[in-house]
């Protein structure tokens, strides 16, 4: 039977290996600034690109982004920098349909090689 002690060491372990692995979510930190179309905004049109801004330059290679939304996965395709701090790419098929989306996000972002990741909703409302 273990130890009460011997309990109380291994839990603490654990806590310490749990907060070292965690190192990125724990501090709550992320390197997200805003995004174009804007987090949890209603458009009235399709956008057509996804533009999202961080503190320092994205490594594009070491990047990605997702788009989902009531059909399941969108197809992006023209996955860049402007050199602005930004992420950019397109919508291939614009005429995306009216709903919620999800943006989901992983950057690598100037000299920290930490991968951070995140995600942000916004929906289209056309009623076309
Ligand atoms: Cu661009």
């Amino acid at each position: 039977m273990l130890g009460n002690r011997r309990l109380k060491s291994l839990l603490a372990l654990f806590v310490l290996a749990a907060s070292l692995v965690g190192c990125a979510s724990s501090t709550g930190y992320s390197p997200f600034l805003r995004a174009e179309p804007a987090a949890d905004s209603v458009l009235n049109r399709a956008p057509r690109n996804l533009r999202l801004f961080y503190e320092a330059l994205p490594d594009v290679p070491n990047s990605s982004l997702t788009l989902t939304g009531p059909e399941g996965n969108y197809d992006l395709r023209g996955f860049h920098t402007m050199g602005s701090d930004d992420l950019m790419i397109e919508i291939t098929n614009p005429s995306i349909p009216d709903g919620d989306y999800v943006v989901a996000w992983s950057v690598v972002v100037g000299e920290d090689s930490t991968v951070y990741d995140g995600s942000y909703r916004f929906s289209v409302v056309t009623n076309r």
